[in-house]
C-alpha cells in the first residue's frame, strides 16, 4: 500500500453491499418481506450459487468440503501463512429476515471486493467463509457445519442427522450439490472474524454503532418426548386420560418459570409435534424442543435439573412417560483478546460509537473460536427484531460494521 494511502483511510462501498444484500434476499423472499431459505433445500442451492458465482467474479478461488462449507480465498504475498477468514451463513430461519447471516457473508465478500478495488495485497490470504446450517431449524444440531469444521462434531454425525421428513442432511446435501471434496477443518486460521446483526436491543438502546462482541452465552437444548396413550375424546373420562400434551404443557411453563429465575438467563420452547393431532383425540406423544441459554454453565445445569424434577414429577401425577434428550451443549465462549482489540481499534479509529457485547445469540464463531483466535463484530437491527420477517438493518449500519471488518481483517493479514 502507498504510503498515503493509510489503512485507515480505506472505505468499502457502501452501495454494493446493500445491493448484494438484496439481491440475495431476493432468494427465498416472503410476502412479509422476509426471507424463507431453509438449509440445504434448493432456495439454498441457489444463494450459493450466487455467493460462488460473485466470489469466482471477484478473482477468489472457491472450494466446498464434505460437509457443504464454502470457502473463497484470495492470495496474499504470502501463502505459506494462515488465512485470516471472515464469514457467517446464508441458510435461515423458516421466518427469517434478510441480514441474520447474510450480512456477515456479504460483509466479507465487500472487504474483498474493496481490497481489488483498492489493489491492495494483504501478507497474508484472506478467505470469505459460508457455514452450513449455522440455524439448526431443519437439522440438529444447531451450527453443525462449523462445529464439524472446529472438531466439535464428526463429519459422519453431521451427515447422518436427519429432519422432521426423515431426510438426512448429506442426501440434501448432494442434492444440491454441495458434498465438496475438501476436508472438513483440520487446518489453522490467522484469524476468523464474523459480523453479525446484534439481533436484540442493546446497541439501539444506547445509540451504539458497533458492538465489539466478548463473547456468547452458553447453550444446552434438549428434544423432550412426551408420551401418553391416544383416546377418544368423548367417551374417555377425564380421571383415566394419559393427555402427552397436558403433560407437556405443564412442563413448558416450568422451561419458562426456571429461566425467569436470573437476569441473564433464557429458556425458550420453540418447536412442538403432537401426535396425531386430531381435534377429537386424546394426544398421545408430544414432541418439543428446549433451548436453555446462560452466561455461566451452571446457570444450565440449574435449568436442566429443575427441568428433569419436573418432568419426574408431572410423569407420575398424570402417568406419562418422559424422555429428555440432549442435543446441543456449548459453554459460554469468550473471544481472543488480540481480535477483539482490533474490533475496538477499527471501531474508534473510524469515530464510531461502539460498546462492548456479549452475544445472547450463537454463532458459528463461537465453534471457530475453539481453534481459531476469533472475535465478532455486531450493528444494531431495528428494534432488536431478529429471527422474524420484520427484521430491518440501517445500510449506514451495515457499512460501519463492514468498514470495522476491513480494519481488523488488515490488522491481522498485515497489509
Ligand atoms: O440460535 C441461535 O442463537 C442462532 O441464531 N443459531
Ligand atoms: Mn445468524
Ligand atoms: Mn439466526
Amino acid at each position: 500500500m502507498n504510503a498515503a494511502a493509510k489503512a485507515t483511510d480505506l472505505r468499502i462501498n457502501d452501495e454494493r453491499l446493500w445491493d448484494s444484500l438484496m439481491q440475495m434476499a431476493k432468494i427465498g423472499a416472503t410476502p412479509k418481506g422476509g426471507v424463507k431459505r431453509l438449509t440445504l433445500t434448493d432456495l439454498d442451492r441457489q444463494a450459493r450459487d450466487l455467493f460462488a458465482n460473485w466470489c469466482k467474479a471477484a478473482g477468489l478461488a472457491v472450494s466446498v468440503d464434505g460437509v457443504g462449507n464454502i470457502f473463497a480465498r484470495r492470495a496474499g504475498r504470502n501463502n505459506a501463512l494462515p488465512a485470516v477468514v471472515s464469514g457467517s451463513h446464508l441458510d435461515t430461519q423458516p421466518s427469517g429476515g434478510r441480514f441474520d447471516g447474510c450480512y456477515g457473508v456479504m460483509a466479507a465478500l465487500e472487504v474483498a471486493r474493496s481490497l481489488n478495488d483498492q489493489g491492495i495485497q494483504t501478507e497474508a490470504p484472506f478467505e470469505v467463509a459460508m457455514w452450513t446450517n449455522e440455524e439448526g431449524s431443519r437439522f440438529l444440531p444447531v451450527m453443525g457445519a462449523s462445529g464439524a469444521f472446529a472438531g466439535v462434531h464428526t463429519v459422519e454425525e453431521i451427515l447422518a442427522a436427519r429432519d422432521l421428513d426423515g431426510v438426512s442432511f448429506g442426501d440434501a446435501l448432494r442434492a444440491i450439490g454441495y458434498a465438496g471434496a475438501a476436508s472438513v477443518g483440520g487446518r489453522k486460521l490467522g484469524a476468523y472474524f464474523e459480523a453479525h446483526i446484534e439481533q436484540g436491543p442493546l446497541l439501539e438502546n444506547s445509540g451504539n454503532t458497533v458492538g465489539v462482541v466478548t463473547g456468547a452465552l452458553g447453550q444446552r437444548w434438549f428434544e423432550v418426548t412426551v408420551s401418553g396413550m391416544d383416546a377418544h375424546a368423548g367417551p374417555t373420562p377425564m380421571h383415566l386420560r394419559r393427555d402427552a400434551l397436558l403433560g407437556a404443557s405443564f412442563l413448558i411453563q416450568e422451561v419458562n418459570r426456571l429461566a425467569k429465575v436470573t437476569e441473564h438467563a433464557r429458556g425458550t420452547v420453540g418447536m412442538i409435534v403432537n401426535r396425531p393431532n386430531s381435534r377429537n383425540v386424546v394426544p398421545g406423544e408430544t414432541l418439543f424442543s428446549v433451548d436453555f441459554r446462560d452466561t455461566d454453565v451452571s446457570g444450565l445445569d440449574r435449568m436442566e435439573q429443575g427441568l428433569r424434577a419436573a418432568a419426574a414429577k408431572i410423569a407420575a401425577e398424570h402417568k406419562l412417560g418422559i424422555d429428555i434428550r440432549q442435543t446441543v451443549f456449548f459453554p459460554p465462549c469468550h473471544f481472543d483478546q488480540a481480535c477483539v482489540a482490533a474490533v475496538r481499534t477499527g471501531a474508534a479509529s473510524l469515530g464510531y460509537r461502539h460498546m462492548d457485547i456479549v452475544s445472547g445469540a450463537g454463532h458459528d464463531a463461537v465453534y471457530i473460536a475453539g481453534v481459531a483466535p476469533t472475535a465478532m463484530i455486531f450493528v444494531p437491527c431495528e428494534g432488536g427484531i431478529s429471527h422474524n420477517e420484520i427484521e430491518n438493518a440501517k445500510p449506514e449500519d451495515l457499512a460501519a460494521g463492514c468498514n470495522v471488518l476491513l480494519q481488523a481483517v488488515l490488522a491481522k493479514a498485515g497489509v
